[in-house]
């Protein structure tokens, strides 16, 4: 088991993924009376091409998701309504991430273990990806992971 960070926050952002850190991205907020609009532009906001975008919602009360890792993957999650935990972990440390904020997303780059828990009631997550989905693509296996990730860092 890695260790643990502090949970991450503005100030204090543990830098976990060897590769290019996981980090939380403000994201570029249009306030009005109408109401808000929030933009995510590639080159901007995040510096990779979308190719993908999916969304995860009818979460049931205690259900988890992840547990697996992206070898080229890169993606920026951003919970749209309601609130969920990402922890992520490179194989050496882990932090947890909250995410309950639409106007804030948090980036996660290749070879990062991740594992969204603590979804709150009506949860609605974003996630946009640098690649089309390719199964080949993940580790789903802890260990195997773990003995690639420990390689290259
Ligand atoms: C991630 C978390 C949050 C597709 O056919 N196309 C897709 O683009 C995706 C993402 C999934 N699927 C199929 C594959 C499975 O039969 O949807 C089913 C559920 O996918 P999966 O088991 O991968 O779900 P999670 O929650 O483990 O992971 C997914 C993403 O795969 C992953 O990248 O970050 O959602």
């Amino acid at each position: 088991m890695t260790d643990v960070l502090p949970q991450s926050d503005n100030a204090t952002q543990p830098a976990v993924g060897r590769i290019s850190p996981c980090r939380m991205v403000d994201l570029t907020e249009h306030s009005d009376p109408r109401g808000k609009l929030t933009v995510v532009e590639p080159g901007k906001e995040v510096d990779f091409e979308i190719r993908r975008a999916y969304y995860i919602h009818h979460v049931p009360a205690g259900a988890e998701r992840g547990a697996h890792g992206h070898r080229r993957l890169r993606q920026l999650i951003v919970a749209v309504h309601g609130s969920f935990e990402v922890v992520v972990d490179d194989g050496y440390a882990s932090a947890r991430f909250v995410l309950d904020d639409p106007s804030r997303g948090l980036y996660v780059g290749p070879m990062v273990w991740r594992d969204m828990v603590a979804f709150a009631p009506g949860t609605v997550g974003l996630w946009l990806v640098s690649e089309p989905y390719d199964e080949s693509e993940y580790y789903r296996d802890y260990d195997e992971y773990l003995r690639d990730a420990r390689a290259i860092a």
